[in-house]
């Protein structure tokens, strides 16, 4: 049958993985983002000494899934801990944290939390944000089989708590998304980009994009690695508005230009989820949705998208990454 529009959707770039989670959208739900049916997957005491379990990152590895976990332990420490899937869905995590190996002299690591993780070349490089003198920064570690995990020099100075890396170098150059904050619960924020000949020396820092009105008016963080489409860069990144009781966490979506990702082409007016399910309405910290996952499988256009809700919990959201990327052009600022 001649179907003109799927001639022309928009293509992933990228693996065919036919085994990532995947469930189909409910009958007459409007919205190209939808909740999977069983969340939260990870709950909050998935391991021992777990307070809660949340803002994660996985990655397809071997015949299944990898990931870094952030855990905040009954202390209320945090720390990031491996985790294992065969479906992405149910998850065996490491009780014990992840320990860098090669520690850098006078590179102190107070805290870590919000990992990322992306696949370049024949590594994964983890990004969090890592406390030093008490102050948030982008700290980078690799893997080549998430059990050795060496750090490398941190790729921000403070205050910056969301980093995240492209998967490919851009212009020959390593590519990262970051957002400038202060050492507080920042009342402010925008995506910048930077670039690197060695993933050490960061320069030639661009504008991405800023503040809006309505769920992106206080603050904007990106989310996941961004993802390669015929149609440019796909970033989910979350936004902040802040309400009489505190800070409404949701998330959105964008496409950055392909060869100059600091061109932004179009952007989401609305969200694509906010909070409104219990799980995302409560918890250690009410009203977040906070995306840091992502996996896609080329040949079906399938998406699944990881975000913490509440602080607390780990829940999953699928796309289709031409309805989608039609979604965000019909409906941007
Ligand atoms: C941000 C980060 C996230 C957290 C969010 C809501 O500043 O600390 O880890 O999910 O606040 O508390």
């Amino acid at each position: 049958m001649h179907m003109p529009y799927r001639q022309h959707a928009p293509k992933l770039v990228g693996l065919d993985l036919p085994n990532i989670p995947w469930e189909e959208k409910p009958a007459g739900y409007p919205y190209p983002v939808w909740r999977y049916s069983r969340n939260p997957i990870v709950p909050r005491d998935a391991i021992p000494l777990a307070n809660s379990i949340f803002n994660s990152a996985v990655v397809p590895f071997g015949d299944g899934f990898a990931g870094v976990f952030r855990v905040d332990d009954i202390n209320r420490g945090c720390g990031l801990h491996t985790g294992w899937s065969r479906d992405g869905i149910q998850w065996r995590i490491e009780p014990k944290p992840i320990r860098f190996r090669d520690p850098i002299q006078d590179l102190p690591y107070e805290y870590a939390y919000d990992p990322r993780v992306v696949c370049l070349g024949d590594r994964y490089y983890v990004n969090w944000c890592n406390g030093i003198h008490g102050d948030p920064t982008i700290g980078c570690a690799w893997t080549k089989d998430f059990r050795a995990y060496h750090a490398m020099e941190n790729l921000t100075l403070p205050c910056n708590r969301n980093g995240v890396l492209f998967p490919r170098k851009i212009g020959r150059k390593f590519a990262m998304l970051s957002r400038p904050s202060d050492t507080g619960h920042t009342p402010f924020g925008n995506i910048y980009y930077s670039e690197s000949p060695d993933l050490t020396h960061w320069g030639c820092h661009r504008f991405v994009m800023g503040t809006t009105g309505g769920w992106q008016r206080t603050k904007i963080g990106p989310g996941p690695a961004p993802l390669e489409t015929t149609e440019g860069w796909l970033l989910f990144y979350h936004g902040v508005v802040t309400m009489c009781n505190g800070m409404t966490y949701s998330f959105g979506a964008a496409l950055l230009d392909r060869d100059e990702p600091w061109r932004v082409r179009y952007r989401t007016k609305p969200y694509l989820i906010n909070p409104r399910e219990p799980y995302e309405c409560m918890g250690d910290v009410p009203n977040v949705c906070f995306p840091v996952g992502l996996l896609a499988d080329r040949r079906t256009g399938r998406l699944a998208i990881y975000y913490g809700g509440a602080d607390t919990v780990i829940a999953l959201a699928f796309a289709q990454v031409d309805e989608l990327i039609s979604y965000i052009k019909a409906n941007s600022i």
